[in-house]
Protein backbone atom coordinates (compact mmCIF):
# COMPACT_ATOMS: atom_id res chain seq x y z
CA UNK A 1 0.00 0.00 0.00
CA UNK A 2 1.07 3.57 -0.88
CA UNK A 3 2.64 5.21 2.36
CA UNK A 4 1.21 8.77 3.41
CA UNK A 5 3.90 11.60 4.48
CA UNK A 6 2.64 15.09 5.97
CA UNK A 7 5.82 17.54 5.58
CA UNK A 8 5.48 20.51 7.16
CA UNK A 9 7.57 23.91 6.76
CA UNK A 10 7.34 22.13 3.09
CA UNK A 11 7.77 25.88 1.46
CA UNK A 12 11.39 26.15 3.46
CA UNK A 13 14.60 24.80 2.48
CA UNK A 14 14.73 21.08 4.33
CA UNK A 15 10.91 20.97 3.06
CA UNK A 16 11.17 21.19 -0.52
CA UNK A 17 14.68 18.63 -0.96
CA UNK A 18 12.54 15.92 1.41
CA UNK A 19 9.32 16.28 -0.37
CA UNK A 20 10.87 15.48 -3.55
CA UNK A 21 13.10 12.35 -1.65
CA UNK A 22 9.90 10.92 -0.42
CA UNK A 23 8.07 11.18 -3.49
CA UNK A 24 10.73 9.57 -5.30
CA UNK A 25 10.23 6.66 -2.42
CA UNK A 26 7.07 6.56 -3.85
CA UNK A 27 4.92 8.13 -0.86
CA UNK A 28 1.59 10.19 -0.92
CA UNK A 29 3.00 13.57 -0.10
CA UNK A 30 0.64 15.97 1.57
CA UNK A 31 3.03 19.00 2.19
CA UNK A 32 1.70 21.91 4.70
CA UNK A 33 2.08 25.26 4.45
CA UNK A 34 0.44 28.53 5.88
CA UNK A 35 -1.33 31.01 4.09
CA UNK A 36 0.02 34.52 2.89
CA UNK A 37 -0.26 37.61 1.21
CA UNK A 38 2.65 36.06 -1.02
CA UNK A 39 3.80 33.43 -2.92
CA UNK A 40 5.70 31.05 -1.07
CA UNK A 41 6.22 28.09 -3.52
CA UNK A 42 9.52 29.24 -5.52
CA UNK A 43 11.57 26.56 -4.27
CA UNK A 44 9.06 23.71 -4.73
CA UNK A 45 9.05 25.02 -8.06
CA UNK A 46 12.69 24.73 -8.81
CA UNK A 47 12.57 21.24 -7.38
CA UNK A 48 9.68 20.93 -10.59
CA UNK A 49 7.51 19.14 -7.92
CA UNK A 50 4.65 21.84 -6.91
CA UNK A 51 2.22 19.52 -8.96
CA UNK A 52 2.89 16.49 -7.18
CA UNK A 53 2.29 17.28 -3.93
CA UNK A 54 -1.06 17.68 -1.96
CA UNK A 55 -0.63 21.11 -0.41
CA UNK A 56 -2.52 21.72 2.64
CA UNK A 57 -3.53 24.83 4.98
CA UNK A 58 -1.14 24.72 8.37
CA UNK A 59 -0.25 26.76 11.07
CA UNK A 60 1.83 25.45 13.93
CA UNK A 61 -0.03 28.09 15.89
CA UNK A 62 -3.68 26.26 15.43
CA UNK A 63 -4.51 23.33 17.30
CA UNK A 64 -8.06 22.84 15.87
CA UNK A 65 -6.28 23.15 12.15
CA UNK A 66 -3.81 20.54 13.60
CA UNK A 67 -6.30 18.31 15.32
CA UNK A 68 -8.17 18.30 12.09
CA UNK A 69 -5.35 17.52 9.33
CA UNK A 70 -4.83 14.31 12.24
CA UNK A 71 -8.39 13.37 12.04
CA UNK A 72 -8.77 13.67 8.50
CA UNK A 73 -5.77 11.92 6.95
CA UNK A 74 -3.85 9.97 9.74
CA UNK A 75 -0.67 10.39 7.93
CA UNK A 76 1.90 7.10 8.47
CA UNK A 77 4.72 9.94 8.69
CA UNK A 78 4.96 13.72 10.34
CA UNK A 79 7.73 15.27 9.52
CA UNK A 80 7.75 18.59 11.46
CA UNK A 81 9.98 20.94 9.92
CA UNK A 82 7.76 24.22 10.25
CA UNK A 83 9.23 26.60 12.59
CA UNK A 84 10.54 30.24 13.07
CA UNK A 85 14.13 28.84 12.03
CA UNK A 86 15.83 31.98 12.18
CA UNK A 87 18.27 32.19 15.56
CA UNK A 88 18.78 36.18 15.27
CA UNK A 89 14.92 37.22 14.60
CA UNK A 90 14.15 34.76 17.78
CA UNK A 91 15.42 37.41 20.22
CA UNK A 92 13.10 39.97 18.65
CA UNK A 93 10.06 37.75 18.48
CA UNK A 94 10.92 35.20 21.49
CA UNK A 95 7.46 34.84 22.21
CA UNK A 96 6.42 33.75 18.81
CA UNK A 97 8.58 31.40 18.61
CA UNK A 98 8.30 29.53 21.81
CA UNK A 99 4.87 29.42 20.93
CA UNK A 100 5.46 28.23 16.99
CA UNK A 101 8.85 26.30 17.60
CA UNK A 102 7.72 25.00 21.40
CA UNK A 103 4.02 24.92 21.92
CA UNK A 104 3.81 24.06 18.20
CA UNK A 105 5.20 20.61 19.03
CA UNK A 106 2.80 19.68 22.31
CA UNK A 107 0.08 20.53 19.53
CA UNK A 108 1.54 17.87 16.98
CA UNK A 109 2.09 15.60 20.07
CA UNK A 110 -1.30 15.97 21.77
CA UNK A 111 -3.22 15.53 18.23
CA UNK A 112 -1.06 12.36 16.93
CA UNK A 113 -1.84 11.25 20.94
CA UNK A 114 -5.84 11.45 20.33
CA UNK A 115 -6.37 11.33 16.54
CA UNK A 116 -3.63 9.22 15.06
CA UNK A 117 -1.93 7.41 17.43
CA UNK A 118 -0.19 5.18 14.68
CA UNK A 119 1.58 8.19 12.97
CA UNK A 120 5.44 8.17 13.55
CA UNK A 121 6.37 12.21 14.07
CA UNK A 122 10.41 13.40 13.09
CA UNK A 123 10.69 16.15 14.67
CA UNK A 124 13.44 18.58 13.59
CA UNK A 125 15.82 19.48 16.68
CA UNK A 126 18.87 21.64 16.32
CA UNK A 127 22.58 21.87 17.38
CA UNK A 128 21.13 25.37 18.89
CA UNK A 129 20.21 23.04 21.70
CA UNK A 130 23.98 22.79 22.39
CA UNK A 131 24.26 26.60 22.77
CA UNK A 132 27.24 27.31 24.87
CA UNK A 133 28.39 23.35 24.31
CA UNK A 134 29.79 21.31 27.12
CA UNK A 135 31.79 19.05 25.23
CA UNK A 136 33.29 18.95 22.22
CA UNK A 137 32.38 17.09 19.59
CA UNK A 138 28.93 16.97 20.66
CA UNK A 139 26.77 13.80 20.81
CA UNK A 140 23.53 12.57 21.66
CA UNK A 141 24.38 13.03 25.42
CA UNK A 142 26.37 16.43 25.37
CA UNK A 143 24.35 18.49 28.21
CA UNK A 144 22.24 21.05 26.20
CA UNK A 145 22.83 24.44 27.27
CA UNK A 146 20.95 26.68 24.55
CA UNK A 147 21.15 30.03 24.15
CA UNK A 148 18.80 31.85 22.44
CA UNK A 149 14.85 31.56 22.69
CA UNK A 150 14.96 29.30 19.35
CA UNK A 151 17.44 27.36 21.07
CA UNK A 152 15.09 26.98 24.24
CA UNK A 153 11.82 26.25 22.49
CA UNK A 154 13.45 24.10 20.46
CA UNK A 155 14.47 22.09 23.43
CA UNK A 156 10.97 22.26 24.96
CA UNK A 157 9.97 20.82 21.94
CA UNK A 158 12.57 17.98 21.99
CA UNK A 159 11.47 16.70 25.56
CA UNK A 160 8.17 17.00 24.76
CA UNK A 161 9.00 13.95 22.18
CA UNK A 162 10.73 12.37 24.51
CA UNK A 163 7.89 12.08 26.95
CA UNK A 164 5.53 11.61 24.76
CA UNK A 165 7.15 8.40 23.49
CA UNK A 166 7.90 7.48 27.16
CA UNK A 167 4.96 8.15 28.08
CA UNK A 168 1.95 7.41 25.55
CA UNK A 169 4.13 5.26 23.47
CA UNK A 170 3.87 7.61 20.68
CA UNK A 171 6.90 7.26 17.99
CA UNK A 172 8.12 10.43 18.17
CA UNK A 173 12.13 10.73 16.69
CA UNK A 174 14.25 13.91 16.35
CA UNK A 175 17.32 14.16 14.54
CA UNK A 176 19.75 16.82 15.85
CA UNK A 177 20.45 18.30 12.78
CA UNK A 178 23.95 20.85 12.62
CA UNK A 179 23.91 23.35 10.42
CA UNK A 180 22.99 22.08 6.53
CA UNK A 181 22.88 24.66 3.70
CA UNK A 182 21.97 24.44 -0.34
CA UNK A 183 21.29 26.85 -3.42
CA UNK A 184 17.72 26.78 -1.57
CA UNK A 185 18.67 28.15 2.00
CA UNK A 186 17.35 31.66 3.25
CA UNK A 187 18.81 34.86 2.00
CA UNK A 188 18.90 35.77 5.66
CA UNK A 189 21.40 32.97 6.66
CA UNK A 190 24.85 33.54 6.89
CA UNK A 191 25.99 31.29 3.81
CA UNK A 192 23.46 32.38 1.72
CA UNK A 193 23.88 35.92 2.26
CA UNK A 194 27.79 35.13 1.34
CA UNK A 195 27.14 33.49 -2.13
CA UNK A 196 23.84 36.02 -3.05
CA UNK A 197 25.82 39.11 -2.48
CA UNK A 198 29.14 37.71 -3.67
CA UNK A 199 27.40 36.25 -6.68
CA UNK A 200 26.16 40.34 -7.31
CA UNK A 201 29.86 41.38 -6.89
CA UNK A 202 31.02 38.70 -9.27
CA UNK A 203 28.83 39.78 -12.22
CA UNK A 204 29.32 43.61 -11.84
CA UNK A 205 25.93 44.03 -9.87
CA UNK A 206 27.11 45.87 -6.98
CA UNK A 207 29.95 46.96 -5.36
CA UNK A 208 28.81 47.21 -1.97
CA UNK A 209 30.69 45.30 0.48
CA UNK A 210 29.57 42.46 1.83
CA UNK A 211 28.23 43.31 5.86
CA UNK A 212 28.45 40.16 8.19
CA UNK A 213 28.80 40.12 12.44
CA UNK A 214 30.73 37.84 13.90
CA UNK A 215 33.08 35.93 11.20
CA UNK A 216 34.92 34.27 14.27
CA UNK A 217 31.79 31.91 14.61
CA UNK A 218 32.51 28.15 13.62
CA UNK A 219 29.92 25.80 12.76
CA UNK A 220 28.91 22.45 10.97
CA UNK A 221 28.08 22.90 7.88
CA UNK A 222 26.84 19.99 6.00
CA UNK A 223 23.85 19.75 2.58
CA UNK A 224 20.83 19.81 3.47
CA UNK A 225 19.60 17.30 0.41
CA UNK A 226 21.79 14.49 2.12
CA UNK A 227 20.32 15.68 5.53
CA UNK A 228 17.09 14.70 4.55
CA UNK A 229 17.38 11.35 3.28
CA UNK A 230 18.33 10.99 7.16
CA UNK A 231 15.09 12.59 8.51
CA UNK A 232 13.56 9.35 6.64
CA UNK A 233 15.89 6.71 8.24
CA UNK A 234 15.58 8.06 11.52
CA UNK A 235 11.48 7.19 10.85
CA UNK A 236 12.25 3.42 9.41
CA UNK A 237 14.00 2.66 12.63
CA UNK A 238 12.27 -0.03 14.93
CA UNK A 239 11.77 2.29 18.34
CA UNK A 240 11.93 6.21 18.48
CA UNK A 241 15.11 7.77 18.89
CA UNK A 242 17.49 10.45 18.96
CA UNK A 243 20.73 11.09 16.20
CA UNK A 244 22.99 13.74 15.70
CA UNK A 245 23.47 14.26 11.92
CA UNK A 246 26.32 16.21 11.49
CA UNK A 247 29.62 15.89 9.13
CA UNK A 248 32.36 16.39 12.26
CA UNK A 249 34.55 19.65 10.88
CA UNK A 250 33.90 22.85 11.72
CA UNK A 251 34.86 26.38 9.62
CA UNK A 252 34.71 30.03 10.70
CA UNK A 253 32.62 32.36 8.71
CA UNK A 254 35.85 33.67 7.38
CA UNK A 255 36.65 30.35 6.02
CA UNK A 256 33.24 30.38 4.12
CA UNK A 257 33.83 33.89 2.60
CA UNK A 258 37.40 32.97 1.73
CA UNK A 259 36.56 29.63 -0.10
CA UNK A 260 33.31 31.60 -1.33
CA UNK A 261 35.90 34.42 -2.80
CA UNK A 262 38.21 32.24 -4.40
CA UNK A 263 35.67 30.70 -6.24
CA UNK A 264 35.03 34.01 -7.43
CA UNK A 265 38.62 34.18 -8.59
CA UNK A 266 39.25 37.41 -6.48
CA UNK A 267 42.47 37.61 -4.09
CA UNK A 268 41.35 38.76 -0.56
CA UNK A 269 43.26 40.24 1.96
CA UNK A 270 41.93 40.69 5.72
CA UNK A 271 43.22 43.74 7.24
CA UNK A 272 42.15 45.66 10.52
CA UNK A 273 40.34 43.50 13.60
CA UNK A 274 37.41 43.27 15.36
CA UNK A 275 34.29 45.79 14.27
CA UNK A 276 37.81 47.38 12.01
CA UNK A 277 38.15 44.31 9.64
CA UNK A 278 37.93 44.26 5.92
CA UNK A 279 38.31 41.77 3.44
CA UNK A 280 40.01 43.54 0.29
CA UNK A 281 40.08 42.45 -3.42
CA UNK A 282 43.69 43.20 -3.61
CA UNK A 283 43.40 43.43 -7.20
CA UNK A 284 41.03 46.22 -7.25
CA UNK A 285 41.74 47.72 -3.96
CA UNK A 286 38.14 47.90 -3.09
CA UNK A 287 36.69 46.52 0.34
CA UNK A 288 34.48 43.89 -0.44
CA UNK A 289 33.85 42.60 3.47
CA UNK A 290 33.24 44.37 6.14
CA UNK A 291 31.84 44.04 9.96
CA UNK A 292 28.44 45.72 11.04
CA UNK A 293 28.21 45.12 14.49
CA UNK A 294 24.45 45.47 14.17
CA UNK A 295 24.45 41.85 13.33
CA UNK A 296 26.47 40.32 16.23
CA UNK A 297 23.87 38.26 18.62
CA UNK A 298 23.31 39.46 21.97
CA UNK A 299 24.59 35.53 22.90
CA UNK A 300 26.89 34.07 20.62
CA UNK A 301 26.81 30.28 19.74
CA UNK A 302 30.72 30.34 19.25
CA UNK A 303 31.62 26.47 17.98
CA UNK A 304 29.67 23.75 16.95
CA UNK A 305 31.08 20.36 15.92
CA UNK A 306 29.00 17.12 16.18
CA UNK A 307 30.03 13.76 16.07
CA UNK A 308 27.70 11.50 14.26
CA UNK A 309 28.98 8.20 15.18
CA UNK A 310 25.95 6.72 16.09
CA UNK A 311 23.74 8.16 12.91
CA UNK A 312 27.31 6.21 10.83
CA UNK A 313 26.87 2.96 13.02
CA UNK A 314 22.45 2.57 12.71
CA UNK A 315 21.76 4.52 9.82
CA UNK A 316 24.48 4.42 7.38
CA UNK A 317 25.10 7.50 7.21
CA UNK A 318 28.08 9.01 5.26
CA UNK A 319 28.87 12.64 4.63
CA UNK A 320 28.73 12.92 0.73
CA UNK A 321 29.24 16.77 0.06
CA UNK A 322 32.09 18.38 1.67
CA UNK A 323 32.74 21.84 2.97
CA UNK A 324 34.40 22.97 -0.06
CA UNK A 325 31.95 21.52 -2.94
CA UNK A 326 28.88 23.09 -0.54
CA UNK A 327 30.55 26.23 -1.15
CA UNK A 328 31.11 26.04 -4.41
CA UNK A 329 27.64 24.50 -5.24
CA UNK A 330 25.80 27.75 -3.23
CA UNK A 331 28.19 30.35 -5.54
CA UNK A 332 27.85 28.59 -8.51
CA UNK A 333 23.95 28.43 -8.17
CA UNK A 334 23.93 32.05 -7.33
CA UNK A 335 25.92 33.28 -10.11
CA UNK A 336 23.55 31.68 -12.57
CA UNK A 337 20.55 33.27 -11.01
CA UNK A 338 22.41 36.47 -11.24
CA UNK A 339 22.84 35.90 -14.77
CA UNK A 340 19.56 35.28 -15.54
CA UNK A 341 18.07 37.88 -13.23
CA UNK A 342 16.51 35.59 -11.15
CA UNK A 343 18.37 35.82 -7.76
P1 LIG B 1 13.28 27.31 6.71
O1 LIG B 1 13.83 27.30 5.33
O2 LIG B 1 13.30 28.55 7.50
O3 LIG B 1 11.75 26.79 6.61
C1 LIG B 1 10.86 26.93 7.68
C2 LIG B 1 9.47 26.53 7.22
O4 LIG B 1 8.55 26.68 8.32
C3 LIG B 1 8.90 27.40 6.08
O5 LIG B 1 8.19 26.56 5.20
C4 LIG B 1 7.92 28.33 6.81
O6 LIG B 1 6.85 28.76 6.00
C5 LIG B 1 7.40 27.38 7.88
N1 LIG B 1 6.77 28.08 9.01
C6 LIG B 1 7.29 29.05 9.76
N2 LIG B 1 6.42 29.42 10.73
C7 LIG B 1 5.31 28.66 10.57
C8 LIG B 1 4.07 28.57 11.23
N3 LIG B 1 3.77 29.35 12.27
N4 LIG B 1 3.17 27.65 10.80
C9 LIG B 1 3.43 26.86 9.73
N5 LIG B 1 4.60 26.90 9.05
C10 LIG B 1 5.53 27.80 9.47
O7 LIG B 1 13.98 26.19 7.60
P2 LIG B 1 14.88 24.92 7.16
O8 LIG B 1 16.28 25.36 7.08
O9 LIG B 1 14.25 24.23 6.02
O10 LIG B 1 14.77 24.02 8.46
C11 LIG B 1 13.74 23.05 8.62
C12 LIG B 1 13.56 22.73 10.10
O11 LIG B 1 14.78 22.22 10.63
C13 LIG B 1 13.21 23.93 10.97
O12 LIG B 1 12.36 23.46 11.99
C14 LIG B 1 14.54 24.36 11.58
O13 LIG B 1 14.32 25.01 12.80
C15 LIG B 1 15.22 23.01 11.74
N6 LIG B 1 16.67 23.00 11.66
C16 LIG B 1 17.31 23.56 10.60
C17 LIG B 1 18.68 23.46 10.49
C18 LIG B 1 19.42 24.05 9.32
O14 LIG B 1 20.64 24.23 9.43
N7 LIG B 1 18.75 24.32 8.21
C19 LIG B 1 19.41 22.76 11.48
C20 LIG B 1 18.70 22.17 12.53
C21 LIG B 1 17.34 22.26 12.60
P3 LIG B 1 6.93 30.11 5.10
O15 LIG B 1 7.51 29.69 3.79
O16 LIG B 1 5.51 30.50 5.00
O17 LIG B 1 7.79 31.09 5.84
O1 LIG C 1 24.39 32.01 11.53
C1 LIG C 1 27.22 34.28 12.26
C2 LIG C 1 26.15 34.15 13.33
O2 LIG C 1 22.08 32.58 10.81
C3 LIG C 1 25.56 31.24 11.60
C4 LIG C 1 19.48 27.82 11.46
O3 LIG C 1 19.20 26.98 10.37
O4 LIG C 1 21.46 26.58 12.00
C5 LIG C 1 20.99 27.88 11.67
O5 LIG C 1 21.24 28.79 12.72
C6 LIG C 1 26.65 32.03 12.30
C7 LIG C 1 26.25 32.67 13.64
O6 LIG C 1 22.71 30.17 11.28
C8 LIG C 1 26.26 37.04 10.12
O7 LIG C 1 26.43 35.02 14.43
C9 LIG C 1 28.02 36.41 11.19
O8 LIG C 1 27.27 32.45 14.56
O9 LIG C 1 23.55 31.23 9.27
P1 LIG C 1 23.13 31.56 10.64
P2 LIG C 1 22.56 29.68 12.80
O10 LIG C 1 22.29 30.78 13.72
O11 LIG C 1 23.75 28.82 13.09
C10 LIG C 1 20.91 26.00 13.20
C11 LIG C 1 21.50 24.63 13.38
C12 LIG C 1 19.42 26.03 13.21
O12 LIG C 1 18.78 25.19 13.80
C13 LIG C 1 18.78 27.29 12.71
O13 LIG C 1 17.41 27.05 12.38
O14 LIG C 1 27.03 33.11 11.47
N1 LIG C 1 27.07 35.48 11.42
N2 LIG C 1 27.55 37.39 10.42
C14 LIG C 1 25.96 35.83 10.76
N3 LIG C 1 24.77 35.23 10.64
C15 LIG C 1 23.82 35.84 9.85
N4 LIG C 1 22.64 35.24 9.70
N5 LIG C 1 24.08 37.04 9.24
C16 LIG C 1 25.28 37.68 9.34
O15 LIG C 1 25.47 38.75 8.77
Amino acid sequence: MTKTAMVSGVTGQDGGYLAKFLLEKGYRVFGLYRRGSTDTFSKLREHGILDRIEMLDFDLLEFSNICRLFKRYAPDEFYNLAAQSFVAASWEEPIYTTQADGMGVLYILEAIREFSPKTRLYQASTSEMFGKVQETPQTESTPFYPRSPYGISKLMAHWACVNYSESFGVFASSGILFNHESPMRGKEFVTRKITSHFARLFTGQTEEPLELGNMNAMRDWGFSGDYVEMMWKILQQDKPDTYVIATGETHTIKEFVEEVSKRCGFELRWEGSGVNEIGVNTKTGKTIVKVNPKFYRPAEVDMLIGNPEKARRELSWKVKVTFKELCAMMIDADIERAKKGTL
